[in-house]
């Protein structure tokens, strides 16, 4: 009896061993070599301070990055200025973007949500800040019904409804979309071309005085993607709790609304270039 367990201990320990062997060869070979032939290229381009990523049918996001669950993805990273790092944390992704080459490294993304991709080479002033959201979307349309029942999917306006009235609620949340297209521009702010290289000026105007309750209206007419961000900086705890433009692509606008705003002073920055600096005051 005794003889056949210490026999049974062996097999248990070779078998670990080979499943360990096995588990850490397969780790090096994911990240060196054998991309799955039906892999989707990536293109990932990194560069002072921001990501963006060009999908195979031509498709381009910055700061954003959305997958499909259960496919293999083929990233081919570059750099255009200083040497960057691809990392997601989660997905324990990490592979240098370096001027003048093309590095690769491949994954399978199999849980469905939302991981942070930053950069893990420090690269200069806005090094902090060069961060990208990564949504894995789920593939089955079980998965798919449950997503869009989640509350994360769900916009912030309905958390009103309970003060107002449920036919109320719904009629301003049934008008708003469609009227805001045609709706007049607010108070402009212009990010300024040029605003990317440190020193020139970057919002116009510097500081902007609205009543509470008025649209701000934000250009970005520079040729690089910009955001007008609340917060003294990437440091700054507070950032982005009052409003956030998220990312502005070359020419792109976006509306702040101050209707929940309290009336005060409020620094802005923004989260790609984060020397650019501007107030916004609330009467
Ligand atoms: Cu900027």
């Amino acid at each position: 009896m005794g003889h056949a367990t210490i026999e049974w201990v062996y097999v248990g320990v070779v078998i670990a061993l080979l499943t360990w062997v096995g588990a850490e060869s397969w780790n090096v070979e994911r990240i060196v070599e054998h991309v799955p032939a039906e892999a989707e290229t990536i293109k990932v381009t990194g560069q002072q301070w921001f990501w963006t990523f060009e999908h195979q049918d031509g498709k381009k996001e910055t700061g954003e990055l959305h997958l499909k669950q259960g496919v293999p993805y083929k990233f081919e990273l570059v750099s255009k200025d200083v040497i960057h790092n691809f990392n997601v944390p989660d997905y324990t992704i990490l592979m240098d973007a370096v001027p003048g080459r093309v590095n690769v490294v491949w994954n399978l993304f199999d849980k469905p949500g939302e991981y942070h991709i930053q950069c893990r080479e420090y690269c200069g002033f806005g090094h902090a800040t060069m961060k990208a959201k990564l949504f894995v979307e789920p593939q089955t349309a079980e998965a798919a019904e449950n997503a869009t029942a989640a509350p994360t999917q769900v916009p912030a306006a309905p958390a009103q409804a309970p003060t107002q009235g449920q036919n109320a609620t719904s009629n301003a949340t049934a008008v708003a979309p469609a009227a805001s297209p045609a709706s007049p521009p607010g108070t402009p702010l212009t990010i300024l071309e040029g605003s990317s290289i440190q020193g020139s000026p970057s919002y116009d105007p510097a500081a902007l005085t609205v009543k509470k309750g008025d649209k701000i209206t934000v250009t970005n007419k520079d040729t690089l993607p910009h955001t007008v961000t609340s917060g003294t900086g990437p440091t700054d705890p507070n950032s982005a709790k009052q409003f956030d433009t998220s990312i502005l692509e070359a020419g792109a606008t976006a509306d702040i609304e101050t209707t929940n705003i309290n009336p005060g002073e409020y620094p802005f920055y923004c989260t790609v270039h984060p020397y650019m600096l501007g107030k916004l005051v609330v009467q």
